[in-house]
């Protein structure tokens, strides 16, 4: 499947919400006067696009339309995509330096889908021809540790872990002895990452990259923060406090597939200030794509 018809099949439910809405719409009021705008900027709220950028995005179109004379709809819609464009920036991809040992941190609250990616990064990679290792650096919970192991042997990656309860960092520092030892090209780490307490995350973490900086000083480290599409303007929020707490490289987005709730990847594109990279659009193992903003942007305004 191609990357527009990915993204078409796993945002069915935002479009549905999108399309019926916008239908109603345009058959109440024909074309773009003051009234249809704030309908739209309405529309756009409702799928959790964000108050903030759902107003920067109606008032570019207000300016579009007082400056071209140009209210078809056609003219808008090809204004309202580049307006969007714009909130999502330029396609990024997570940087992985050849020949370098390259660590990804997933972090995350519990349930958003870190394990998951964890998986399905490691399956990516892998079919790249890579040499892959997981870290189950989230002892907090057995099942967390057998749910990264299943992964491992679905997708023949070696799995650190320790007994539960233990310390993450010393799951890490194996981690890396045995990357290390197998000249493995990417450590991910799946770590609990939870922000109920500010404070223990800071620590963990810290704990985690002191580690790291020590016994693999010139790896390519970067963090992952995963958000779910399904908890809407939470998300955002969630952004925002590990912003704070960590520092972040990028974000990914899961369960785009289950929600209506897809534009919050404009939300968050507009209140971080690290790249959107990935795109959860199912459970399965290739359910996973490098966000592509455009594939994102055209299946959300498609017809159908
Ligand atoms: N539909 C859907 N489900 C997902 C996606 N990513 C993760 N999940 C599900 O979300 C649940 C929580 O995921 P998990 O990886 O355990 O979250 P973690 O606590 O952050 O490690 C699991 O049931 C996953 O199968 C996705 O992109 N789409
Ligand atoms: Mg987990």
């Amino acid at each position: 499947m191609g990357i527009f018809d990915a993204f078409k099949k796993g945002l069915q439910k935002t479009r549905d919400f999108w399309s019926a809405e916008w239908t109603k719409t345009v058959a109440s009021h024909g074309k773009f006067d003051e009234e249809m705008l704030d309908d739209f900027e309405e529309i756009m709220v409702r799928a959790d696009c964000g108050v903030a950028a759902s107003e920067e995005i109606i008032s570019g179109i207000k300016e579009y339309i007082k400056k071209t004379g140009d209210d078809s709809h056609e003219g808008v819609m090809a204004e309202v995509k580049r307006l969007m464009l714009e909130i999502l920036r330029e396609k990024t991809v997570i940087d992985i330096v050849p020949g370098k040992l390259n660590i990804i941190l997933m972090v995350g609250v519990n349930g958003t889908g870190k394990t998951t990616t964890a998986g399905k990064l490691a399956s990516r990679y892998k079919a790249e021809g890579k040499k892959v290792i997981m870290a189950a650096a989230d002892t907090f919970r057995a099942a967390a540790v057998e749910q990264l192991k299943a992964w491992g042997e679905r997708t023949s990656t070696a799995v650190i872990s320790h007994a539960e309860g233990s310390d993450p960092a010393s799951v890490v520092y194996d981690a890396i002895k045995a990357a290390q030892a197998r000249g493995s090209d990417i450590l991910i780490v799946d770590t609990a990452g939870r922000l109920h307490n500010k404070k223990n995350l800071m620590e963990e973490l810290s704990k985690i990259n002191r580690i790291i900086a020590r016994e693999a000083a010139d790896a390519n480290v970067k963090s992952l923060l995963i958000i779910d599409a399904t908890t809407g303007q939470n998300a955002v929020l969630q952004t925002e406090a590990f912003s704070e707490a960590v520092d972040l490289d990028y974000v990914g987005i899961t369960k785009l597939d289950g929600s209506a709730k897809g534009g919050v990847a404009i939300s968050v594109a507009y209140t971080a200030k690290v790249p959107i990279v990935l795109a959860g659009l199912g459970e399965g193992v290739d359910d996973l794509m490098d966000f592509d903003p455009e594939a994102f942007v055209d299946s959300l305004l498609a017809k159908e």
